[in-house]
């Protein structure tokens, strides 16, 4: 009887302690989320969720199926800088050229610039945003799970300031089916061409998936008409680009030279 109680005490004392300390510790981290939907008849989906801490940090992760299997994806935040402007995720009815694929530069009108490109490693800042030996790998299965901590001297002021009005955008698409990137398919990028990437597969720049943020902080339907995700493929919601050429401008590192990368490597 005697045990019962002190256990009870100590049970006690351990719930009012744990409540006490989740008081105290309450930080002003800030984690909005985003559903991906696919665009350019992707079939991707999947979830992604962004938090920033209070001490500067963004934590990112991405759980996402139906992308080309152990090709790489290219992916981004996308928004605007002054959280002005009318950015949502395109559609096919940005596809000027009717020719039933979404490019970065018909979906350009839809976008920001790109605040940063989500790479497994090193600078992540718009320069990287074709760096495709730093972007994370789809599995075997077509899945991409990536988590990475970028350190507050990577996380521009503006990233943080803006996070509820921001898209996270994924890219490469099969569009020929046959598990990789080629030229045979839609030629070649004129969008990494731009950005003194000659010879880039079309396929590795055309937009996958794309999902607008919601969630703490984030405003229902800011700027007037951002989508707030839902529904599924062919709506509004889908679609999405490179930010423009504006974004990374001559002076871009574009590294697009491994186009087979080594390993399903993703992640970190
Ligand atoms: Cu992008």
């Amino acid at each position: 009887m005697l045990r019962a109680l002190s256990r009870l005490a100590v049970l006690t004392i351990l719930a009012a302690v744990s409540m006490l300390t989740l008081a105290g510790v309450a930080t002003a981290d800030t984690t909005v989320t985003a559903r991906l939907h696919p665009l350019n008849g992707s079939g991707v989906g999947g979830t992604v969720r962004l938090t920033a801490t209070d001490d500067g940090r963004l934590i990112v992760v991405i759980h996402s199926h139906g992308l080309v299997p152990g090709q790489p994806h290219a992916q981004h935040i996308h928004g605007s800088l002054e959280g002005g402007g009318h950015f949502m995720c395109p559609s096919l009815e940005d596809d000027k050229n009717g020719d039933g694929i979404l490019t970065n530069e018909e979906a350009m009108g839809e976008y920001g610039t790109i605040f940063f490109s989500l790479t497994t490693r090193g600078d992540s800042s718009a320069k990287s945003a074709l760096a495709v030996d730093r972007m994370p790998v789809a599995d075997s299965k077509g899945r991409l799970d990536y988590r990475r901590t970028f350190s507050a001297k990577r996380v521009p002021d503006a990233l943080l300031t803006h996070l509820s009005s921001l898209h996270v955008v994924q890219h490469g698409i099969d569009v020929n089916h046959n598990g990789r990137y080629d030229m045979a398919a839609l030629g070649e990028s004129t969008f990494a061409k731009n950005l003194g990437a000659p010879g880039v597969p079309e396929e590795a720049t055309d937009p996958a998936s794309c999902g607008l943020v919601t969630g703490a902080g984030a405003p229902m339907a800011p700027h007037g008409g951002v989508e707030t995700g839902g529904g599924p493929a062919g709506g509004r919601n889908l679609g999405l680009a490179l930010a423009g050429g504006a974004m990374v401008g001559a002076s871009a590192i574009v590294v697009f030279v491994r186009l087979r990368p080594r390993g399903a490597r993703s992640g970190q």
